[in-house]
């Protein structure tokens, strides 16, 4: 899978995809990441993208020109399954939108900043918008970092069993249950005597039971 992604602070990405998984999926040639500095495309020497917005009113928009410019030039080289603007009004994020993603193979995703971008940039361009909870971050690239990694630990092979993303909290619309390592008595707070018994049915039961449990107590609203 190929992901681009536009943004005027292309370094607050880096670190994000250089750890663990992610890491080991752009290791693995499964996923490549593309980080391009909206900079490149501006209007003049002073590296301008952004301007007043009109009408008045407090606050930078992100200009059309250095973006449908890096769009289209992006487009050139390949065609893009979605392309994806980072916006608090966008929709919500979720287990269920990180799985389709994780099925297309390129993906263009727009950071935005300050106030926001020009709205015909949306209209023209933008295929889809999403925003990762209700609050307000100061720019769309923390967001996009936590889109990429939901997508990118499902894609096929970059989990191994150990890691497997089919038990993972949210995969079956239920929270994870608790879990435990060595030892098995610790300050006396004992692990919970059936893990300890072997028997794997049962282990499958219990497990089952404390996921329900959990998201009738915390998250009824999923159930
Ligand atoms: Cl995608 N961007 C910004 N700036 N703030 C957000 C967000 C996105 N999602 C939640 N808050």
């Amino acid at each position: 899978m190929q992901i681009h992604i536009l943004s005027v602070a292309p370094e607050l990405l880096e670190s994000s995809f250089a750890h663990s998984i992610l890491k080991r999926a752009k290791e693995k040639g499964l996923l490549h990441i593309h980080l391009h500095n909206l900079r490149k495309w501006a209007i003049n020497k002073h590296g301008q993208v952004d301007d007043y917005q009109y009408g008045g009113g407090a606050g930078m928009v992100i200009m059309c020109e250095p973006l449908a410019n890096a769009i289209e030039e992006l487009q050139q080289e390949k065609k893009f399954d979605e392309i994806i603007y980072m916006t608090p009004d966008g929709k919500t994020f979720n287990q269920q939108t990180a799985n389709r993603l994780s099925l297309k193979e390129n993906i263009l995703i727009i950071c935005g900043h300050y106030k926001g971008i020009d709205e015909r940039i949306r209209e023209h361009y933008v295929t889809m918008e999403i925003s990762i909870g209700d609050y307000v971050l100061s720019g769309g690239e923390l967001a996009a970092a936590v889109v990429v990694d939901a997508i990118g630990r499902l894609l096929p092979g970059v989990l191994n069993d150990e890691t497997s993303a089919l038990t993972d909290s949210f995969q079956d619309n239920l929270l994870a249950p608790p879990v435990y390592t060595r030892p098995a008595n610790f300050n006396q707070w004992q692990v919970p005597e059936i893990l300890l018994q072997g028997d794997p049915k049962k282990i499958e039961e219990w497990r089952n039971e404390q996921s329900l449990k959990r998201t009738q107590e915390r998250r009824p609203d999923l159930l």
